[in-house]
């Protein structure tokens, strides 16, 4: 079986990650991978209308996509991005694939989402289940959507859903996460987390690479949803990557296992 190696991430991102639960990777991806996979995204919602983002969620004030590696080879590039990828095995040790879609927080909306932490998950006794890498596909300012994290929060052993009188209120602790277009945001998914409203006149859009715990079930489990031809062209490392040769978990051979934090 195929063990990816990468190199060890800076030892403050691992300490932020580690106490704080996020880490922003400022201005990391180039300019024209940026535009590449704007025009893409952009291509895909045209193309796929009202049935967008379908195949899993569907979310008010906002356009998704989901299962985007069957939708371009642009799109490996993403889920297997070295300096993401070692941070996300820094939180998760060995690790696979659970989904990669998009999310753009339609403009003068409420895109605002509560407080969850991404599938409903705890930590068990192994420790994370799950760590997402948001790509910003535009600036996210305090005003179009951004992303809020309770710094910390991931360490709480509880589901604000549990804590909080109400998620979709202001937490007293809680951080909007500034960055630019071709930033990372990559989070230790079990901090509490959202997306904001969009007060301006522009989408505020957004990939996310979810990743878990290679003992877990994909979110999308990509064996069933990507085509033979996608599968067929996948390199030893993608196919690792998105667990194409591993015996498939119960919850993914039943379809019990797509599950979001908060979305029905
Ligand atoms: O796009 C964002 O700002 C975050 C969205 C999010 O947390 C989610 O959809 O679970």
């Amino acid at each position: 079986m195929t063990k990816i190696q990468f190199p060890q991430p800076r030892i403050e991102h691992q300490l932020q990650l580690d106490t704080e639960g996020f880490v922003v990777l400022h201005d990391w991806f180039h300019e024209s991978l940026l535009a590449s996979l704007v025009s893409e995204t952009e291509r895909l919602w045209e193309l796929e209308g009202e049935q967008a983002g379908a195949e899993f969620k569907q979310e008010p004030d906002t356009r998704r996509l989901a299962n985007l590696v069957e939708k371009s080879p642009l799109f490996s590039q993403v889920v297997q991005h070295p300096d993401a990828l070692a941070l996300v095995q820094h939180i998760l040790g060995e690790f696979k694939l659970s989904s990669l879609n998009a999310r753009s927080a339609n403009p003068h909306s409420a895109s605002a989402q509560p407080l969850h932490c991404d599938g409903g998950f705890l930590p068990d006794k192994q420790g994370p289940l799950v760590a997402n890498v948001v790509w910003c596909l535009d600036d996210f300012t305090s005003q179009n959507g951004t992303l809020r994290v309770v710094p910390g929060s991931h360490r709480s052993g509880q589901l604000p859903q549990d804590a909080l009188a109400c998620c979709l209120q202001d937490h007293p602790d809680q951080i909007l996460v500034s960055a630019k277009a071709g930033s990372l945001i990559v989070i230790n998914a079990h901090i509490w987390h959202s997306g904001m409203n969009n007060n301006t006149n522009k989408p505020r859009r957004a990939l996310h690479a979810y990743y878990c715990r290679r003992d877990q079930p994909q979110q999308q489990f990509q064996q069933e949803l990507l085509s033979l031809e996608t599968k067929s062209e996948a390199d030893p490392m993608l196919r690792y990557l998105l667990a194409l040769d591993d015996v498939p978990l119960h919850a993914e051979s039943k379809g019990i296992n797509s599950v979001s934090g908060f979305l029905n």
